[in-house]
């Protein structure tokens, strides 16, 4: 095994990837790639988006593949909860993540809309209510739940906490106190 992971810092896709390589204890070469050069990755894989992943001469380009690589490659390694109707719930999780929180988060970070334009006032507010309601959501999961499926965190949470993240490290915003039981989740998190 020689694992090589071709990803940037401020990408929640490759974040979760990081995260993901870290709880499962595998080590990996690290290749840092300029957001604005994707030379690197259009060699390697033929396409420009990060996060890739290498295995030998294996060449896995997106984050939901190359963690479903990993997970049936070197193990569930905790990654997973026993159930396998939680296991679905789990994938489901990070899709959500992926497509619902990544959309958000990013239109609210760059101020842009869907089409790349300017947020609008109306359109802002939109999104913030959007926001809200996730936040409402993830307030009520993990008011009753420690991490997403119990007592140790895995994929669901990972995948979370990764676009949560950019929103509180790049967009410089708290989880507010309005939502104890999420910030306290995103805390636990965050403890190394
Ligand atoms: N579905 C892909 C999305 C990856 C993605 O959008 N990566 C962004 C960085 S966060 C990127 O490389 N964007 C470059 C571009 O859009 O040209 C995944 O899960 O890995």
């Amino acid at each position: 095994m020689a694992l090589r992971l071709y990803h940037f810092a401020a990408c929640p896709f490759c974040e979760k990837v990081r995260l993901s390589l870290k709880h499962m204890g595998l080590t990996c070469e690290s290749v840092a790639i300029d957001p604005d050069d994707r030379g690197r990755v259009e060699a390697v894989s033929g396409q420009r988006l990060v996060p890739v992943l290498c295995d030998d001469d294996r060449v896995i380009p997106d984050s939901t593949r190359i963690l479903r690589y990993l997970i049936a490659r070197y193990g569930e390694s905790n990654m997973l909860p026993q159930s396998p109707a939680d296991q679905a719930l789990a994938w489901i999780v990070e899709d959500y993540a992926d497509e619902v929180l990544g959309p958000l988060l990013r239109s609210i970070l760059e101020d842009k809309n869907a089409a790349g334009g300017p947020l609008q006032t109306h359109e802002r507010r939109e999104l913030e209510r959007h926001l809200e309601t996730q936040f409402r959501n993830l307030e009520q999961l993990f008011s009753q739940r420690r991490f997403a499926f119990g007592d140790a965190p895995g994929l669901a949470d990972i995948s979370l906490y990764a676009f949560l993240g950019c929103l509180v490290r790049l967009g410089k915003r708290e989880i507010s106190a309005g939502f104890p039981h999420l910030k306290a989740w995103y805390g636990r998190m965050e403890a190394p």
